[in-house]
């Protein structure tokens, strides 16, 4: 019996045209293995501490306004990285309004050091991504109306990628954290592939 489990490859690759097939195919697959997943990049995300992380794709921003789109950022883009951190919200409750300021303030600089580390993450693996900053700088800004606006809407990219609902304050509302996160995101350019349901973990929850 083992020195036929020893042979049966020989039968198999008898026909030599069957045998080049084959390692063709094998290098396909070898290659698609190599192209990074969804998965893959949620889990770099996590593991630099955002508490939410979610991939949607470029069409999903088909209505925003001209000027305002991923691809006015950056016209490689293939997909959006959305990210957000819990902010705690005692401090809001506080009679004294500095340490809800000063809170504030951190978890800007929080969530803009979190998207430059997972951005240079991605990069070290060879995905080319562009990050988008938390906060300031930005350039439109409406003399008449007073009115700033951010080069990408962080509520809509939030938004698109399932974090939660826009509530009557204007504000990403999402369902474990309120109102209470701070919005960070990251545009990639490059095809991702997704694993098959059975290889993801708890942690992928958010699509
Ligand atoms: C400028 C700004 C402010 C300004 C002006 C707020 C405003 N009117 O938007 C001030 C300083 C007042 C402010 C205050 C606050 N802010 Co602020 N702010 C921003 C910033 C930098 C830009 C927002 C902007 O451009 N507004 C202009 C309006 C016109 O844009 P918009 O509402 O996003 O989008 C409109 C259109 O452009 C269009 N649109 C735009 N893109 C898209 C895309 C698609 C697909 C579609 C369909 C439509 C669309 O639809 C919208 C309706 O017209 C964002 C960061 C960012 N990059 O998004 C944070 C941001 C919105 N702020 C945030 C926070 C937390 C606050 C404060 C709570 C901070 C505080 N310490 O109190 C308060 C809350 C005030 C409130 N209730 O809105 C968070 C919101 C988090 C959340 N849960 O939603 C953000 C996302 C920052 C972050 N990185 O997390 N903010």
């Amino acid at each position: 019996m083992d020195s036929f489990k020893n042979l049966w490859p020989v039968f198999f690759y008898k026909d030599i045209r069957k045998r080049k097939l084959l390692l063709y195919l094998q290098k396909i697959y070898k290659h698609c293995s190599y192209m990074i997943t969804k998965e893959k990049i949620k889990e770099v995300a996590l593991q630099h501490g955002a508490d939410l992380v979610g991939i949607s794709s470029l069409e999903r921003f088909e209505n925003a306004p001209v000027g305002f789109n991923p691809k006015d950022i950056y016209s490689k883009t293939q997909s959006v990285i959305a990210l957000a951190i819990r902010v705690p919200s005692e401090t809001l409750y506080a009679e004294n309004p500095v340490p809800f300021t000063h809170m504030n303030n951190l978890a800007v600089q929080k969530m803009d050091l979190i998207t430059y580390n997972i951005s240079s993450s991605l990069d070290r693996l060879g995905l080319k991504n562009v990050l988008i900053p938390t906060d300031d700088p930005y350039l439109y800004w409406n003399k008449e109306k007073q009115e700033g606006r951010a080069i990408l809407s962080l509520r809509h990219v939030g938004l698109l990628a399932g974090f939660g609902k826009l509530g009557r304050n204007n504000l990403l509302i999402n369902k474990d954290y309120g109102s209470m996160i701070q919005i960070g995101a990251i545009l990639l350019r490059g095809a991702l592939r997704t694993l098959p349901k059975a290889h993801r973990t708890k942690k992928h929850l958010i699509d």
